[in-house]
Parts: C-alpha cells; sequence; structure tokens
C-alpha cells in the first residue's frame, strides 16, 4: 500500500453515539478544538446510532453551526459494530480516526499517535488507566487473549476506541460485525494483509453522564458468534501476506 502523507494531515475524525445526548456536544466541540490544533483539513462525523433521546437533533444542530461537522444517522440502531462501519464508510479523508462519543478519551491525544505512523500504517491505543471495575477489566483481559490467540495478534487492548488508520485500508477489508467484535475484525484483517501495527498508552476517563451499555450479557454473547464466524471468514477470504509483528 502507498501510505498516505501526513503533511499535510487530511483527517476524519469520527464517534459513535448511542443515546449520548448528555455528551455529544462536549465531545464535539473537544473533537473540533483537536483537529483544529492538527490541521486545516478535517471533517468531523458524529455517528448517531438510532438514539431514543436527543443525539439526533443536537447532531443535527452541530453540523448546521459547524460547517467541518456533519452528522450520519443509522436508523434503526445497529450496534456498535454497525456504527463504526457506517463511520469507516462516510469518511473522506485519507486518514481516519474513531474514538467514543460518550467523553471517556481525550481527543487531545491523537497527536500523541501521529509519530508512530512515520513507521507504522495504523496505531491501536491502549488504556494506561481504565476506568472500569474489576470484574470488567477481566473479562476484557481473557478475552483480549483469546482473540490474539485465534487470530495470531499482539495487542494490547484490541477493543480500545482511540485508533487510526489509512482510509484506503477500507477498500481491501470486509467488515461485517455489527456487534464488539469489529475492533478484531479490523485488526484481525490488516495484519494478515501485512499492515503494521504500532501500539501506545493514552488516558482513560470515567464516564461522567450517560448510561453504561458496553458490557451487558447480549453484547458478550453476540460477539462470541462473531468470533467463531469471523475466523472462518478470514481463513476462508483473505490472502495471507507477508506477516508482520506488532
Ligand atoms: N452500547 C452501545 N454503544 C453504542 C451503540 N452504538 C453506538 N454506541 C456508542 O459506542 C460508544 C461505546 O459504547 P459504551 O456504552 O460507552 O461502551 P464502553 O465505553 O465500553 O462502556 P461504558 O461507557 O462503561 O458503558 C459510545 O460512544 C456509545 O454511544 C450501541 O448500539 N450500543
Ligand atoms: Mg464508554
Amino acid at each position: 500500500m502507498t501510505k498516505p502523507s501526513l503533511n499535510p494531515l487530511r483527517l476524519t475524525v469520527f464517534f459513535p453515539c448511542y443515546n449520548e445526548e448528555a455528551n455529544v456536544e462536549r465531545t464535539t466541540e473537544k473533537a473540533l478544538a483537536a483537529c483544529r490544533d492538527l490541521t486545516n483539513d478535517f471533517e468531523i462525523i458524529i455517528v448517531d446510532d438510532g438514539s431514543k433521546d436527543r443525539t439526533a437533533k443536537l447532531a443535527d444542530d452541530l453540523a448546521a453551526k459547524y460547517p467541518e461537522v456533519r452528522a450520519v444517522h443509522n436508523n434503526p440502531n445497529l450496534g456498535y459494530g454497525g456504527a463504526l462501519q457506517r463511520g469507516f464508510r462516510e469518511a473522506t479523508k485519507d486518514w481516519v480516526f474513531y474514538t467514543d462519543g460518550d467523553g471517556q478519551f481525550d481527543f487531545g491525544e491523537i497527536k500523541k499517535l501521529l509519530p508512530l505512523l512515520e513507521n507504522h500504517d495504523i496505531v491501536s491505543a491502549y488504556r494506561m488507566n481504565r476506568k472500569d471495575s474489576l470484574m470488567r477489566k477481566l473479562n476484557a483481559f481473557c478475552w483480549g487473549t483469546l482473540v490474539n490467540l485465534v487470530f495470531g495478534l499482539n495487542i494490547r487492548d484490541i477493543d480500545c476506541a482511540f485508533k487510526i488508520f489509512p482510509r484506503s485500508l477500507f477498500d481491501h477489508i470486509q467488515m461485517r460485525s455489527m456487534g464488539a467484535l469489529i475492533d478484531t475484525e479490523i485488526l484481525a484483517q490488516s495484519k494478515y494483509l501485512g499492515y503494521k501495527i504500532g501500539q501506545l498508552g493514552v488516558n482513560h476517563y470515567a464516564r461522567t453522564a450517560g448510561e453504561q451499555s458496553g458490557a451487558n450479557l447480549k453484547v458478550i454473547a453476540r460477539a462470541f458468534l462473531e468470533l467463531f464466524r469471523l475466523r472462518r471468514q478470514i481463513k476462508a477470504t483473505t490472502t495471507p501476506h507477508t506477516r508482520q509483528s506488532s
């Protein structure tokens, strides 16, 4: 692949929002400030995932107020994977960054990822101080170990919602995951295609508003079903390239 230029940086930033009426304005304004600090050539996409609260209206108002902001809507709700797929498909700039819409990450840390892109094709961050319960951290550890083993990956925090990709990657991979497996689906295919994945620690903050929903049983069950499907799919459809270590 030919890596896009980092100077000037052409950047899409997007974040999924499901019932984030308490967060979407603050998140968008933080994204705007961070992007303006990095480049003149950027777009911000709010992916409203069929929210039942006022998120859709607030996202449309933000898009009307700021020319760099666009709001897209999945209707009905398609799940976390469906929301990320939409963001990657809507992106038009050379580099695509995504994070969560609930304010648990600091957009200001995007600039820490960029130097790694000199020697890597993708950067996948890990949470240095994950603000979740011990049980949730334990579940994530077991899940991460399983996924790394199954796909021959070496990713420290695969579901960390703080990653940057060249947009062209999405012309070469298939995204089918509608749930939490989406990150694994993207990184496993990238690795098989020979993309070099860099990793770096970022801060994680507790949710200050809105409702927790990231680890309910439905989400976990769907992730397991998708894991087995993805294993079959990758074996059947992706031609392995030169394997590189991350
Ligand atoms: N849970 C959930 N989140 C979605 C969905 N679609 C988009 N999102 C957004 O995806 C991001 C991550 O979801 P969260 O519920 O915050 O998941 P998490 O950070 O792992 O967990 P908590 O914040 O602790 O619940 C948030 O910005 C959500 O608004 C969906 O269908 N379900
Ligand atoms: Mg969250």
